[in-house]
């Protein structure tokens, strides 16, 4: 059975993770670490520990006492909260992530942490952006996320370490609020569309971002580790999407569930400016090909299950 630590587990993707890792794996051998705590059913249903992933020795010795023979590498500040506090963003993301690779390294495990669309820049093909392509990223987080593929693929080559990665779009979940990204409005407009049956976006119309639902992300991590390491011919980091849409077009979606909502705009000139720095849509062919990437949800069906999920918990 694996064992496996991963930090960043209060975050957006971390607290689902943690969850559906101890379902498949056994609630004892996954280590959750973050540098807050909570309530959360990642932080209270089984191990967890307050970890800083800028403290090596701390991490070391967290995963060295689980025995850990996984890292999952989660911890990391979002595109726009990176490009507020720049210096931070490189201190943490870069060094959160050689200490995790360094730990990795250690322990003989194997290894998974996330890009990002955000890996891509305005002279990137915009349009079905290639696996590999142009990587001039503008923003902090995108320079991070550049940097961290071409480590993760340095530490493979280098030191043999099972490194693996999925560029992640958008993710929209019902569960844990993203916080400090670019694509966080299309999680708002559903939050939102319950609570006050309007919207006002700070993305313009016209802005299309790839975006896929949190199941098919959570999926596509587990299928990603678990997949023949023969098969791969890339790995740091693969190109996954489930659906390419605009403002306009995902309150359309809405609107088939709920005929009164309404969306209006007031763009923010900064995350508008990465947005539009990002590819309109991305080909996940190569991750399709090497291990078999699919998802079950578009935009029609996951605007449905999120509306109805949402409207549970706020009754
Ligand atoms: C962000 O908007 O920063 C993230 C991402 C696409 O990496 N959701």
């Amino acid at each position: 059975m694996k064992r496996i630590m991963i930090t960043g587990a209060l975050g957006q993707i971390g607290s689902e993770l943690t969850v559906k890792l101890r379902d498949l794996y056994g609630r004892d051998n996954v280590l959750a670490t973050d540098v807050r705590t909570n309530d959360s059913e990642a932080a209270t249903e089984g191990p967890f520990e307050i970890l800083d992933v800028m403290d090596a020795k701390g991490m070391m010795e967290a995963a060295t006492n689980h025995h850990a023979d996984t890292i999952i590498h989660m911890a990391a500040l979002l595109s726009a909260t990176a490009e507020a506090n720049p210096v931070f963003a490189w201190n943490l993301n870069m060094g959160g992530l050689m200490n995790a690779l360094e730990t990795a390294k250690e322990l003989d495990a194997q290894f998974f942490t996330p890009s990002s669309i955000g890996a891509f820049g305005p002279t990137t093909p915009k349009d079905e952006t290639p696996q590999d392509t142009i990587q001039r990223p503008t923003t902090m987080y995108g320079v991070n996320k550049v940097a961290g593929e071409l480590l993760a693929d340095y530490y493979f080559h280098r030191f043999g370490v099972d490194t693996r990665g999925l560029r992640f779009p958008g993710l929209i979940s019902y569960v844990t609020p993203p916080g400090g990204g670019t694509t966080d409005y299309a999680v708002e407009i559903f939050y939102e569309a319950i609570k006050h049956g309007h919207y006002t976006s700070y993305i313009d119309k016209g802005t299309y971002m790839d975006m896929m639902y949190m199941p098919d992300a959570l999926n596509a991590i587990i299928d990603l580790m678990e997949a023949d390491p023969s098969n791969l011919r890339h790995r740091n980091s693969f190109n996954v999407t489930a659906m390419s849409f605009d403002p306009e077009e995902i309150a359309e979606a809405i609107r088939k569930e709920i005929p009164e909502f309404t969306l209006g705009y007031a763009v923010d000139p900064v995350r508008q400016q990465i947005a539009s720095s990002w590819p309109n849509s991305i080909d996940a062919s190569a991750a399709k090909k090497e291990w078999g990437f699919t998802t079950k949800y578009d935009l029609q069906t996951m605007t449905k299950d999120m509306l109805n999920k949402l409207a549970l918990k706020t009754i």
